[in-house]
């Protein structure tokens, strides 16, 4: 038979399906390996070739685990909350749940297309109310804890309940808002329920806190910092303002320190790894206290991380929503500072950040007492400062910080010039002739030595303290958005009460409408008779789409456990994800919540593991190849209908177009289907060259607008899914980002016919031989079994696709169609070409099915010695000939063969060598 990859495909795609091949159990003798894909979101446009590259790699890498003995965890689900089918609903009124079952099902049918060896038995999807009971569950365990620093862990608030009862709040040290309140016992049982409620909900790890916001009023939602660009929306382009809004938060600076510290610990990409560090930003510094001139109550606190510039503040600045803006304003100053205020607000933090050149700022009238010389500094306001960071409040320091100087410069501020102590400590001989002037009382210190000793100094008279502090922000948690989970709270008296656990999963009530109400409410706010115990009203914004995903990989442990998120037999068997491949646009969201969330799990005692993802690949981007016509112009630069073939386009008025790459071949254009493809083009001309229309292209993002999606299944359908893994492997190192060209494919789909045909005879009758394979045979098979392990164990997919090639093609040569060769090249090959691999394996009268738990082979290193060698001869250093050697010869024995050789003598003619160097196993050289 000849290849007949459409049949092949099907039958052991059904048959995979139907004998649950890769269902896996939770218990095995084997040891056990987890690898995880990021899941979808499965949009309408279905799956182009990019997405699953990935996929294919950690296929590839569950395959061959499999062969080396492991149980292998390998599932896949959907990630199906989320707002394209939301604004879908809203254009159409279709209800996001069909869209989304719709779009799940034709990322199914593309995925099961492609040969995957996912456990489909644990699929999960997070808009589905048995998995999103779950994220539910989470949610009420956050807003049960409290984050306790002296045990370093997050606690049970009823714990710090019981505190607050019998000892107050002193000594408690917990990650908590900043406006906590100081209380004896009996205080605290003073207080009123209401009172006390409030005061836990400083504390809890999901709370509810008026926060700064980015409202887009125009989608009716609030927006996180990278969905708005410019002050627009991302999508839509809608103005985006800031808006202070009651919103539930996560508190995950509470772990900053942990997840800071768990990045030492796992096997991550360095770039990401940094990515996470950065976006922790830990700094070490110091609170400062200034308090206000003539107004002795008042300080303004700043956080600086250059406490020993101290003595060169000329300034302060406020950012411009500091809560003493208001209070430090002087009536001259007032409009001023009110207009400036109404001018930031249309700034978000991003562009206000990236914005360095353009200096703004104005003057509040106040003055500031700088607390260790007494003397006074003006206080000024400008949108350099960000509220949100530190205390939004800077000491400014124009000789020591360029914005700062820029600043000063800008409104004539004094600048008090002052010595650098880092340059100082690097110039240790100007410290030593005492050059370092900057106060009589650092003078002559190392950067070290004055940092210590002004924090004291600042301590002792209660002006200031050491300090970390993170850039990292609390997350916010609320959306106002339809499709997502709901938050399982409910209102009783203005607070917040998380409804009972038995009552899960609080369901996603219907709407008549995915917009907010007239009344601002988010869309929930429409449901009907949608009560808590029908008299409370339940929380009306939705969880943010990282919700589901940050707990993902422990449900496909247990998927269907009703009892709880996942067993804890099922936890402890599987721990943690061995490895994770996924894009790299999730390094500082879902890959970070993940990790907090996971930390909290921990805490809690229902997980074993500080980090979730031991190993992490990013899978780099697969860029569309667009093709282009060139439309010839007319006189007046209108468009012609005649299209000029690419070479020749230089010497015509020519305008180019993207061409869909579907009709094109190796840059050739399918000129028919050109025509039929749009009514314009259907008397289209063309200039030719050769007899052929060759298009241009150029490397872009794949995309509809671009007309250069592919999509796998096409590929698929011409050349069959064994070729589109090897091919999306063969492409180029994973991590890297690559354009899909293909130009190549040809020889990928080749190799697995010329590797099919090694198992058949000319009249592709299948026809195998029992012989003893011969050495050649031998060192080409193991050299493949070495070549493959090695490559995938370093997740090099791409350089493995060669080397079967050239396999194949030795093998060809040595007209090899040897049992005990094929049958274990079948084996090393199954990871990549499963299906061809399946039908070959059976072929050679082995059990179906078995294949994917068959052994890898093992390499023996015996057949790779080489025993003879083909030395290169050199006369007087030029290389002449080569000459096969017996490797086990020595130098005296080479030598003595050299001059043996016929060949040799002729180059000779007669003369009798001076020298003959013999390089044993490199090379010989004659010096005549
Ligand atoms: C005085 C000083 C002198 C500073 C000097 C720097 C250099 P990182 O490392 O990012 O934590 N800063 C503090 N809060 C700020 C805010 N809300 N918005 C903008 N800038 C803020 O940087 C901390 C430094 O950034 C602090 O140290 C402060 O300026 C500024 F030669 O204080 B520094």
């Amino acid at each position: 038979m000849d290849y007949h990859f459409k049949t092949i495909e099907k039958k052991w795609q059904q048959f995979w399906a139907s004998n649950k091949t890769f269902k896996v159990s939770n218990t095995s003798e084997k040891p056990k390996y987890y690898v995880l894909d990021m899941f979808p979101y499965p949009s309408g446009a279905g799956l182009h070739v990019g997405h699953p590259l990935g996929y294919i790699a950690s296929d590839v890498f569950s395959r061959y685990k499999r062969l080396k003995g492991y149980n292998v965890l390998h599932p896949m689900g959907y990630d199906s909350f989320g707002l394209p089918a939301e604004q879908y609903a809203i254009q159409t009124g279709q209800h996001p749940a069909i869209t989304t079952a719709a779009n799940i099902n034709r990322y199914r049918e593309q995925l099961d297309n492609i040969g995957f060896s996912f456990d489909w038995s644990r699929e999960i999807r997070t808009s589905d109310p048995s998995y999103y009971k779950w994220t539910q569950w989470i949610f009420i365990q956050l807003f049960n804890a409290y984050y306790d620093l002296t045990s370093d862990k997050a606690e049970s608030i009823s714990k710090l309940l019981h505190r607050f009862e019998n000892e107050g709040s002193k000594g408690v040290l917990a990650v908590c808002d900043e406006d906590t309140l100081s209380f004896t016992a009996q205080e605290w049982q003073a207080f009123s329920e209401e009172e006390k409620q409030r005061e836990l909900l400083k504390y809890r790890l999901a709370y509810l806190r008026e926060s700064a916001v980015n409202w887009c009023p125009a989608l009716g939602t609030v927006l996180a910092n990278d969905e708005v660009k410019d002050g627009v929306s991302e999508r839509g382009g809608y103005p985006v303002i800031q808006k202070k809004m009651m919103q539930w938060s996560m508190r995950i600076t509470a772990y900053a320190e942990r997840l800071l510290n768990g990045l030492n610990t796992i096997d991550w990409p360095e770039p990401l790894v940094e990515m996470q560090r950065n976006w922790i930003g830990k700094s070490v510094g110091a609170s400062v206290k200034f308090s206000v001139a003539h107004e002795e109550t008042l300080f303004i606190e700043v956080f600086t991380t250059r406490v020993d510039t101290i003595y060169g503040v000329s300034f302060l600045v406020l950012a411009p929503e500091h809560e003493l803006v208001a209070t430090l304003t002087t009536k001259e100053q007032l409009q001023a500072v009110e207009a400036y205020v109404e001018q930031a607000k249309k700034k978000s933090e991003r562009d206000r950040m990236a914005d360095t050149k353009y200096v703004s700022g104005v003057f509040t009238g106040s003055y500031a007492i700088h607390p260790l010389t007494g003397e006074t500094v003006p206080v000024w306001i400008a949108d350099y400062v960000l509220a949100g960071y530190g205390t939004g409040a800077v000491m400014a320091v124009p000789s020591g910080d360029q914005r700062d100087y820029v600043f000063a410069k800008h409104f004539d501020l004094p600048i008090i010039k002052i010595l650098d102590t880092q340059e100082i400590d690097e110039e240790a001989d100007s410290r030593k002739e005492g050059k370092y002037i900057n106060s009589q009382l650092i003078n002559g210190l190392s950067y070290q030595e004055a940092v210590q000793l002004l924090i004291a100094e600042l301590e002792r008279t209660a002006a200031g303290k050491a300090k970390i502090n993170f850039r990292m922000r609390d997350a916010i948690f609320g959306r106002q958005r339809y499709w997502g989970e709901p938050v399982p709270i409910y209102f009783k008296e203005g607070l917040p009460n998380v409804i009972d656990e038995a009552e899960l999963p609080l369901l996603l009530p219907e709407v008549d409408k995915y917009l907010p109400t007239e009344t601002g409410e988010p869309p929930l706010g429409r449901a009907k008779d949608w009560k808590y115990q029908d008299t409370y009203e339940y929380e009306l914004s939705t969880m943010p789409g990282w919700a589901g995903s940050s707990w993902y990989w422990y449900r496909y442990m247990d998927a269907h456990n009703q009892q709880a998120f996942a067993s804890k037999e099922a936890v402890d068997y599987w721990q943690a994800v061995d490895l994770y491949i996924g894009g790299s646009e999730h390094a500082t969201g879902h890959l970070l919540y993940s990790r907090f969330w996971n930390k909290f799990l921990k805490d809690l005692g229902v997980v074993n593991e500080e980090e979730p993802f031991k190993k992490l690949i990013n899978q780099g981007m697969i860029q569309g190849r667009s093709n282009f016509v060139y439309r010839l112009l007319d006189e007046e630069g209108g468009g012609t209908n005649t299209f000029v073939s690419h070479g020749l386009k230089n010497q015509y008025k020519t305008s180019a177009l993207h061409v869909d790459v579907n009709i094109v071949q190796n840059d050739v254009l399918d000129l028919d289907r050109f025509r039929q493809s749009r009514a314009e083009y259907a008397d289209a001309d063309f200039i030719l060259e050769d007899g052929k229309y060759i298009c241009g292209y150029e490397i872009e993002k794949m995309s509809k607008s671009k007309f250069n999606v592919v999509n796998p299944d096409d590929i698929i359908e011409q050349y069959g899914a064994d070729t589109l893994r090897m091919y999306e492997m063969f492409l180029g190192p994973l991590e890297q980002s690559k354009p899909w060209n293909t130009n190549g494919i040809e020889g990928v789909y080749k190799f697995l016919r010329k590797f099919w045909k090694l198992f058949h005879d000319n009249a592709f009758n299948f026809s195998v031989s029992e012989e003893q394979p011969s050495k050649a045979e031998l060192k080409s098979l193991h050299k493949i079994i070495k070549k493959v392990s090695e490559d995938i164990e370093r997740f090099s997919f791409n350089t493995s696709v060669s080397s079967f090639m050239i396999c194949v093609n030795e093998l060809t040569d040595l007209k090899c169609n040897k049992r005990a060769i094929l049958q274990e090249l079948v084996i090393v090959l199954s990871p990549y070409a499963p299906h061809i691999c399946e039908e070959l394996w059976v072929l050679l009268g082995n059990e179906a099915g078995s294949l994917s738990f068959a052994a890898y082979p093992t390499f023996n290193p015996e057949y790779l010695v080489e025993n003879e060698f083909e030395y290169p001869i050199s006369f007087n250093g030029k290389m002449r000939m080569k000459l096969n050697m017996a490797l086990s010869l020595e130098p005296k024995d080479v030598e003595e063969e050299v001059l043996r050789n016929s060949d040799v003598q002729r180059y000779l003619d007669g003369k009798s060598p001076k020298k003959v160097i013999v390089v044993k196993g490199k090379i010989v050289n004659v010096v005549v």
